[in-house]
């Protein structure tokens, strides 16, 4: 018999899920959990949920209208099941003011940048406050996408932002499939590590 924890953040509904036993998952503890994708349009945040999600590349650039929402289950240790819930939401501007309401309940976000434009990274301070403004500080991983394609922003910039986010830096490309998966590995890790804490604190 497994039991299946979910966020206390996640709908009424859910909550009186808490109280029950589910047997579907045999001896595997599930947690469910949301993740959001941050960064300019066309960097390719679409394309790396397709890719891990879907395990599909489209070539052809279709903004994202709004926001769609993901699911996929994740094994990161042996008993350990997550199901993530991955919101991938528009980057343009005309989106901002959705973007807040998106970015409630999140237990993680992935900011990505694309390689070859350093404009893509000139806004970063901006994206990650207005999502701390809402969540206050959640596992947060940078994805620089598109490296199989040559690279136009210097290192020295993005040490600076590894080291002023202390945040881990993920050399990404959704064509190519590299280092996809290990991204959303490291943040699932990474979200039930801090989880794991925030329970053992004294209330
Ligand atoms: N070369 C290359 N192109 C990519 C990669 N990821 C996305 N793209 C392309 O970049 C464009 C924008 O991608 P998309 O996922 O829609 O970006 P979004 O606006 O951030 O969701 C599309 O034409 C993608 O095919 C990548 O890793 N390498
Ligand atoms: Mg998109």
């Amino acid at each position: 018999m497994a039991i299946v924890l979910l966020d206390e953040c996640h709908s009424g509904v859910n909550n009186w899920l808490n109280l029950w036993r589910v047997d579907a998952l045999s001896e595997n503890i599930a947690y469910l959990k949301k993740l959001v994708f941050l960064g300019e349009g066309a960097v390719g945040k679409t394309s790396l949920v397709g890719r891990y999600v879907y395990d599909s590349f489209e070539g052809d650039y279709l903004a994202t209208i709004g926001t769609d929402i993901h699911v996929k289950m994740i094994q990161v240790e042996d008993d350990v099941l997550v199901k993530l819930v991955i919101w991938d939401i528009a980057g343009q501007d005309d989106f901002a003011q959705l973007r807040k309401a998106y970015y409630v309940n999140s237990s993680g976000a992935f900011f990505v940048f694309d390689t070859t434009r350093p404009e893509t990274i000139e806004r970063v301070d901006e994206w990650i406050d207005a999502l701390y403004d809402v969540t206050g500080e959640i596992p947060l991983v940078l994805l620089e996408n598109k490296v199989d394609l040559e690279t136009a922003i210097s290192k020295e910039n993005i040490k600076k932002l590894v080291h002023k986010y202390k945040v881990d830096l993920i050399r990404t490309s959704a064509k190519e499939d590299t280092n996809v998966e290990k991204a959303f590995k490291k943040m699932t890790k990474e979200i039930l590590r801090r989880a794991r804490i925030q329970r053992r604190k004294p209330i």
